[in-house]
């Protein structure tokens, strides 16, 4: 049992739920172990074919843990790069890399390292009272867990400049008006589209998502030429999975899929 998270896998969904409502889910030490963990778990459990990720209480994530860090005039001040390298990278990497969908549930305020490990996740999903502050420049921090690469590529330059440099709280409506995520639903309705959408696709075909995945983070860095050439390798192994197969049998003999994930 975890003490800072809560993790439940259901009809093919992990929910990983963040669980230190009191300090806005903030994480410290024990909190990123444990979603590390869960996140282990989940690779090892072939019953998975999509994870949610949400908040309990009135945060989704306020980023580090500020009251961890000792910041007195006398003491040594802490190697932040160690921490980053040791706790966010990974887990914004393990995000990225999962061969399944990530949905974010943002059901409140994601402010910092929560505003950027919501946006590493595949579709975003955002309570209309949920916001998303890049919190670190009133700190004296820079973005990190992938902002500075993530923000350009959603909303521009020019809005992720000012958004890093500003800190300014954007509404999940603004955000998702600027395509920084997929969707602002009411509050009520946050928890059942989100999981609406996830138990839909943990039915479908795993394998081509995962490769969906693949092409559109390796899209950012290619040239037309090289994606080109990887949507031909993704295809082939698109091509070669049951669920191609099945989906299109289905489809000729007019009748609903059923995919395996692989
Ligand atoms: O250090 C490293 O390892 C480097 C990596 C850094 C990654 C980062 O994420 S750096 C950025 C850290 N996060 C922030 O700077 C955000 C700090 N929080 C806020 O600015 C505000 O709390 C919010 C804008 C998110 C929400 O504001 P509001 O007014 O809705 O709530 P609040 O009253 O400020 O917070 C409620 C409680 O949560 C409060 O505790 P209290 O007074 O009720 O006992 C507050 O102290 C606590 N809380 C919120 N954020 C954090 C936190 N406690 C510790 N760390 C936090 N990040």
């Amino acid at each position: 049992a975890f003490e800072h998270i809560e993790y439940r896998v259901d009809q093919g969904v992990a929910v990983l739920t963040l669980n230190r409502p009191a300090s806005l889910n903030s994480f410290n030490a024990t909190m990123h172990a444990e979603v590390r963990d869960a996140l282990k778990q989940l690779r090892r459990d072939d019953s998975v074919r999509c994870l949610l990720i949400t908040g309990n209480g009135r945060g989704f994530c306020a980023g580090q843990d500020l009251s961890d860090r000792n910041v007195a005039a006398d003491a040594e001040m802490p190697d932040l790069g160690r921490s980053i390298e040791t706790f966010y990278n990974p887990l914004i990497r393990t995000l990225r890399e999962l061969p399944l969908p990530v949905i974010c549930a943002v059901n409140g305020v994601a402010a910092g390292a929560g505003a950027n490990i919501a946006l590493a996740c595949d579709i975003v999903f955002a309570a209309r009272s949920a916001s998303f502050i890049q919190a670190f420049c009133k700190i004296g921090l820079v973005p990190d867990s992938g902002g500075t690469w993530t923000l350009p590529r959603l909303v521009g330059p020019a809005r992720a400049m000012a958004l890093s440099m500003l800190g300014d709280k954007i509404s999940a409506e603004q955000a998702a008006n600027w395509g920084m995520i997929w969707s602002c639903v009411d509050d009520e309705a946050l928890m059942d589209s989100a999981l609406t959408c996830a138990r839909h696709l943990a039915t479908q075909p795993t394998r081509g998502l995962a490769l969906i995945k693949r092409a559109l983070n390796e899209s950012s860095t290619n040239t037309l030429d090289q994606q080109l050439d990887l949507e031909r390798d993704l295809q082939r192994l698109a091509g070669r999975t049951a669920d191609y197969r099945e989906g299109v049998a289905a489809f000729m003999e007019k009748r609903k899929p059923e995919f395996k994930g692989c």
